[in-house]
């Protein structure tokens, strides 16, 4: 059956979350921050069954975020910032493993997101930069190299190797994310990569400014 309006992977929401996500103050909303990452989890679904590892992992992600935002200290989880400074007045960072009855910090949660991120956007510029002949499942691995490999074990590095193999071709990618409008595809997708960079660099500001890139 046909899918839903809305329900299919939709480039321009996706960047307007991601957009709107930076607050004129330079803050990071996380109702939208997440709101992204859910159209995030859209693409993943497009790119077929070899994702499922993959867009299941991130979707338990997200779903730690929004339970930290649904909990009782939900005022606190309205930015990047103000869950910063929450989880670090009240010990709840984890720079060292938490106890296992302790759920896992909005911080060390946001991290894994913040990470793939990079994948993503190095992903992006990648093939909206990419000639008609270059591989998808080359500039995936590339960026994945890159960008995540270094923090994942030798395991889900395998696993995610895997995933890449039966990547979509290029101009498969390309009908998933742009559909109609062929000549503005590559500009599309890097006004994409533009906003998710903005993003990036703040949450990695925020993180390194108090020692939190390495959290476990
Ligand atoms: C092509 C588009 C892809 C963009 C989204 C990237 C999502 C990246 C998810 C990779 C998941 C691989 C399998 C699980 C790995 C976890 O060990 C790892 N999680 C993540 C999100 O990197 C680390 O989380 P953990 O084990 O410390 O809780």
């Amino acid at each position: 059956p046909l899918p839903l309006w809305g329900e299919e992977f939709d480039i321009r929401q996706l960047r307007r979350a991601f957009s709107t996500s930076l607050s004129p103050r330079g803050e990071i909303l996380l109702r939208e921050y997440l709101h992204g990452w859910r159209q995030l989890l859209k693409f993943m679904e497009a790119l077929g069954t070899a994702f499922g590892l993959i867009s299941r992992e991130t979707e338990s992600k997200i779903s730690i975020m929004e339970q930290h935002q649904e909990g009782p200290h939900s005022l606190h989880y309205h930015t990047v910032q103000s869950m910063v400074k929450f989880e670090l007045a009240s010990g709840l960072v984890g720079f060292q493993s938490l106890p296992a009855h302790q759920p896992p910090s909005g911080c060390r949660t946001l991290l894994r997101l913040h990470r793939a991120l990079k994948w993503l956007e190095l992903f992006l510029h990648k093939l909206g930069t990419s000639q008609k002949d270059e591989k998808s499942s080359r500039m995936c691995a590339e960026a994945y190299r890159v960008a995540l490999a270094p923090y994942h074990s030798w395991w889900v590095q395998q696993a995610v190797a895997l995933a890449f193999l039966a990547m979509p071709s290029r101009q498969e990618l390309y009908h998933i994310i742009v559909r109609g409008e062929k000549p503005a595809a590559g500009a599309i997708v890097l006004t994409t990569v533009e906003s998710l960079s903005r993003v990036y660099n703040v949450t990695q500001e925020v993180y390194s400014a108090h020692g939190m890139l390495e959290l476990p």
